[in-house]
């Protein structure tokens, strides 16, 4: 067991469109997160990712960059960002800036000089190929529905871009390319920043020959072609001994797609790629064959098998990374917990149940206070180009109806996570004093952090006992994980264990009461209830007791 700070941190993530707006304008910015980094110094995290703030169009919200080493207008300047990292760094905090380097933006000059012409020293920035019979060069799809290629009247060529189409793929092959991207890196590590999250990285290298899915259809998923393609670990490997290895800092790498046999590579304990990778699996257990907006039930059964196999494959390999929200994917508490009458119990349940886990967690901005997701009655009030271009496809050019289509919105929409962090209850949350970019969760006057700060229950300060309690207990940080109770299907539990420590953890994922039952070869001599979210009497028997509706509590076992 090697002990590093990426272990032992607990990492913040800041979507800053909307975190909290400072001069009006209705979209968050950085003068806004610099207001709040006492706010999340009393939380107690140690590291903040930040969203892209780079200088964009905002076609897909700053993950469409046009200048990596400019900051973004509406979230302010570079001077703005100085004083947000100084900030950081003088409260004992550090900052992981996103990368995004899959694609660029459209805009960005080595497109716009790359479509020029098909001798542009920039052509082979990007991926170009000329059509085939008149259409398309394969018939990949892109994560925004329709073709994953786009026609360029200018060469008579397409270029590929598996997001949107003002988001064009870079050509990793190109070694030019490569080290433009590395030189960038360094350059942001030199003004001190702490680490990077790599957006979509195990795309970044694609099959030879570009070859169509065998799906059939006309625009068909082509990801077994671009998911951790042949050539991703070679490039990761000269990014860590060209930039990473330079550095003492934090990775970690956004990879759709990837099994734990991939991700014993890309995170692996020798460090010759990433720290960490964000998988996807347990997002996946709530769609059905039809992908992400094909919404089913999800099952305790399969949320403990996911999580377990990862706890289980990365164990003396690799270090795992622990979420359940960030800016793509709807709120944990609507999700896994109830967002009704046990909204506050079941927010606390999800946090006991990802922060004792064995891996780095991330909270999403507004996981502590229990945000959760929201209902727009019209499609207009959505702002995300996911969003838009499904419903596009499938109920203006398909037949499919318009309400089922917005029910599937309201369970998996990315604008569920989006809408502006509620502060207080003052108009617009105290988000903005301005038009919000996205409207406000209407629930902002029960649901805000100023509640939240004068409620010693509140979710809040049970976040903020649990990154304490890992600073406390390196059992915690580094003790060896094991599911126990595979079977019941109400209550999810496990232990850790380091040296002669046990943690025992016990949550009840259901809306009733819940009976456990302490497996008989669990033995221990002395207990501490280390933390809880309903009052439990400390001497309570425990090799028989009665959970109650989404009840979590750690045992410390000796
Ligand atoms: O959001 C998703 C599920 O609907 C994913 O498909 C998501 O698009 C994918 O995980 C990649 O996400 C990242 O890259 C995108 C960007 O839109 C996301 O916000 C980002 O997290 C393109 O840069
Ligand atoms: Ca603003």
């Amino acid at each position: 067991m090697e002990k590093k700070w990426w272990k032992e941190s607990v990492v913040y993530q800041i979507y800053p469109r909307s975190f909290k707006d400072s001069n009006g304008d209705g979209i968050g910015d950085l003068k806004g997160i610099t207001s709040k980094l006492d706010y999340l110094k009393e939380l107690g995290i140690d590291v903040l990712w930040l969203s892209p703030v780079y200088k964009s169009p905002n076609d897909d919200n700053g993950y469409d960059i046009s200048d990596y080493q400019a900051i973004m207008d509406e979230f302010g300047t570079m001077e703005d960002w100085d004083e947000l990292l100084a900030g950081l760094h003088s409260r004992g905090m550090k900052m992981m800036m996103d990368l995004v380097v899959n694609h660029s933006s459209d805009e960005h000059h080595w497109f716009v000089e790359s479509r020029k012409s098909k001798d542009n020293p920039y052509r082979d920035y990007y991926i170009w190929r000329p059509g085939k019979d008149g259409q398309e060069p394969n018939n990949w799809t892109s994560f925004f529905s329709g073709s994953a290629w786009q026609y360029d009247e200018h060469t008579d060529e397409y270029f590929l871009h598996l997001f949107s189409k003002k988001q064009p793929d870079l050509n990793w092959e190109n070694p030019k390319l490569r080290q433009e991207v590395y030189d960038m890196m360094t350059w942001w590590l030199d003004k001190g920043i702490d680490g990077f999250r790599m957006d979509v990285i195990n795309l970044i290298s694609k099959a030879d020959g570009l070859p169509s899915s065998p799906g059939g259809k006309r625009y068909d998923w082509g990801g077994d072609y671009f998911m951790n393609g042949p050539r991703v670990h070679e490039y990761l490997q000269e990014m860590n001994s060209e930039v990473l290895s330079k550095y003492d800092m934090i990775t970690v790498g956004e990879c759709p797609g990837a099994s734990t046999e991939d991700a014993a590579q890309y995170a692996n304990n020798e460090g010759t790629e990433l720290n960490m990778i964000f998988t996807f699996e347990h997002m996946d257990i709530d769609s059905g064959p039809g992908g992400k907006w094909d919404v089913k039930p999800w099952k305790l059964a399969d949320l403990k098998e996911v999580m377990s196999k990862w706890q289980y494959d990365l164990e003396g390999k690799g270090w795992n990374s622990l979420y359940l929200n960030n800016h793509d994917q709807p709120r944990m508490v609507s999700r896994f917990g109830d967002d009704g009458s046990y909204r506050v119990e079941s927010a606390k349940m999800l946090a006991t149940f990802l922060h004792m886990l064995k891996g780095t967690p991330y909270i999403y901005q507004g996981e502590e206070i229990g945000m959760t997701n929201v209902r727009f009655d019209s499609i207009e009030e959505y702002n995300d180009i996911e969003i838009h271009n499904m419903y596009g496809e499938k109920v203006i050019e398909g037949n499919e109806d318009h309400q089922r289509v917005m029910e599937a919105i309201y369970v998996k929409g990315r604008d569920n996570a989006r809408t502006p962090v509620q502060w207080d209850d003052s108009e617009n949350a105290g988000f903005t004093t301005g038009t919000p970019w996205l409207k406000v969760n209407p629930n902002y006057k029960e649901i805000n952090a100023k509640k939240a700060l004068e409620d010693k229950d509140s979710i809040f300060y049970y976040y903020q006992k649990l990154i304490q309690l890992r600073k406390e207990h390196d059992i915690i940080v580094y003790g060896k994980y094991e599911l126990i109770l595979e079977d019941n299907e109400q209550i999810y539990a496990y232990t850790r264990s380091l040296a002669d420590e046990k943690l025992l953890v016990i949550c009840n994922f259901a809306g009733e009461n819940a009976t456990f039952t302490l497996p008989n070869d669990l033995k221990y001599g002395s207990r501490e209830l280390l933390i809880h979210n309903y009052e439990v009497d400390a001497h309570e028997e425990i090799s028989n007791f009665v959970l109650k509706p989404y009840e979590a509590r750690v045992y410390l076992l000796n």
